[in-house]
């Protein structure tokens, strides 16, 4: 498909810089080799993620103007309120600080007991914290083609819907707390979830009466991949597909911070169950705040209600993709092994394959993005085996079923030619992959610990990372 231009221009810029290879290599031993403890003044383009780094268009800009001091009742909290209804469809609306704020409030209120199950299709890292901190257990139900890397699927973030059936009836429903389907499934590559899959993972829990969940950071670029990839969507308007997915959920928990273009923002969307709603503001207001701003401003409210349907824009999200693409086109031509079809928000490179004699206990994709960041100042993020962490039961790693370094597109940040530094670094660090190291830890936190762990190099100098504070970030 030839790419159409970008349909927007570009009114103010950010001049970035980089620092030359000894300072990189000095920022990342100083970092502890995680790249979470790099300034980000020493990044030169940061692919960590695409978690409120967006550009906020000139429209969410002047509506930020509009805000008001937010609190009881604002203004600017009735404006999401609406564009929730008019999109989702839902009757209740309340704002958290970011998409973990929306877990913490609303997840106690639908696990019962501990050791219930949470089933997924993939759980990313806040989410699965949460459900670990109210003593549940998260299941991860992907169908088995989300890890193999080279396979064409159009939809491989749906359910193993057989598995999902399987798991119920052996455990029983009353030992599931809820259904969370995760769209796009970020763990695995961005992948979307097809309209026909979340029907059939909605029929499946009402037959057994389960609630379900729809962890929403990615709702746009999901709808856009159901238009394109799903027979019956190819005239649909996004926003009517959108309504669609979630006529099929129960409540939704949203980072607004990917597709709604914000800088700071959550919601929890809550349909037709008054009950939970009120269990959940009376949550929220120890928690987040009171339940018309949930942690926000006024003028993050604003931005989020004009950013909901921005993330919407056909055109917007053509172009958006089609950059994803781009980059992974260029890194599959050059032998660069990525989940293929690229997802909506990442190019996810396959460190498994990329780094075949690195075992996944000593990080390979975290290795990788050590490497990356040496090479081109380019800052990636681990998405595999130290994300994943340990079972906190038996403090075994969990198995990842892939090890993957995720290139993180930031919306409306970077053009093409940025892509192709990160082509150009990782085609010369394959030329020496044999010669990069493996990783363990200096310091390791028991909760989401790649946000704060510290590492070394294995074999390399046996008193390396000894100095690193980790009281330090
Ligand atoms: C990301 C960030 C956040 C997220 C998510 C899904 C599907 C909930 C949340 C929590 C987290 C991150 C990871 C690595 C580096 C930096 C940030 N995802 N559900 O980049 O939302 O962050 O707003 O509390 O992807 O994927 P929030």
């Amino acid at each position: 498909m030839v790419r159409k231009a970008e349909p927007y221009r570009i009114k103010m810029v950010e001049t970035m810089r980089m620092i030359s290879r000894e300072e990189r290599e000095r920022a990342l031993q100083e970092a502890g080799y995680n790249p979470f403890a790099l300034k980000a003044e020493d990044v030169y383009i940061d692919l960590l993620t695409d978690s409120g780094t967006g550009a906020m268009s000139d429209r969410q800009w002047s509506a930020m103007l509009l805000g008001d001091e937010a609190y009881a009742g604002s203004k600017s909290f009735y404006k999401v309120k609406d564009a929730v209804a008019d999109i989702f469809k839902y009757e209740y609306t309340i704002p958290t600080h970011q998409g973990r704020g929306a877990e913490q409030v609303l997840f106690p209120h639908l696990i019962k007991h501990k050791g219930q199950y949470v089933l997924g299709n993939m759980h990313f890292d806040t989410t699965m914290a949460h459900i670990e901190l109210n003593g549940a257990v998260p299941i991860n139900l992907v169908i088995d083609d989300a890890f193999d890397t080279q396979k064409e699927h159009p939809f491989k973030g749906n359910f193993d819907l057989e598995k999902l059936e399987k798991f119920i009836q052996e455990k029983g429903k009353e030992e599931i707390a809820f259904i969370i389907i995760t769209i796009t499934c970020n763990s695995a590559g961005g992948q979307p979830v097809s309209m026909e899959n979340i029907r059939a993972v909605k029929q499946i829990a009402d037959k057994y009466g389960i609630f379900v969940d729809i962890d929403s950071a990615r709702f746009a670029e999901n709808a856009y991949f159901i238009k394109q990839r799903e027979k019956g969507f190819e005239r649909a308007s996004i926003k009517d597909i959108v309504t669609e997915m979630y006529s099929y959920g129960d409540a939704f928990t949203m980072s607004a911070k990917k597709d709604a273009i914000v800088n700071m923002g959550g919601i929890i969307g809550i349909k037709n169950n008054t009950e939970l709603y009120q269990a959940a503001s009376a949550t929220c207001v120890p928690m987040e705040g009171f339940v018309t701003y949930g942690g926000l401003s006024g003028r993050d409210m604003e931005a989020l209600a004009v950013g909901l349907y921005e993330g919407l824009d056909e055109e917007y999200l053509e172009s958006r993709i089609g950059q994803v693409e781009y980059l992974g086109e260029e890194l599959r031509k050059r032998g660069i092994p990525i989940q293929w079809p690229v997802g909506g928000h990442a190019v996810f490179v396959d460190a498994k394959k990329f780094l075949p004699h690195i075992p996944g206990d000593q990080f390979p994709a975290q290795a990788l993005t050590n490497e990356l960041y040496i090479e081109t100042g380019v800052r990636a993020v681990e998405v595999g085996s130290l994300l994943l962490g340990r079972d906190p039961e038996t403090g075994k790693q969990k198995v990842a079923g892939a090890e993957f370094m995720r290139l993180t597109i930031p919306r409306r940040v970077y053009t093409d030619r940025h892509m192709d530094v990160i082509v150009d670094g990782l085609a010369k660090i394959a030329e020496r992959r044999d010669q990069i190291k493996g990783l363990d830890f200096v310091y390791e936190p028991k909760v989401l610990r790649h946000f704060l762990c510290k590492l070394k190099p294995i074999g390399l100098d046996p008193k390396a990372g000894e100095d690193v504070n980790p009281m330090v970030p």
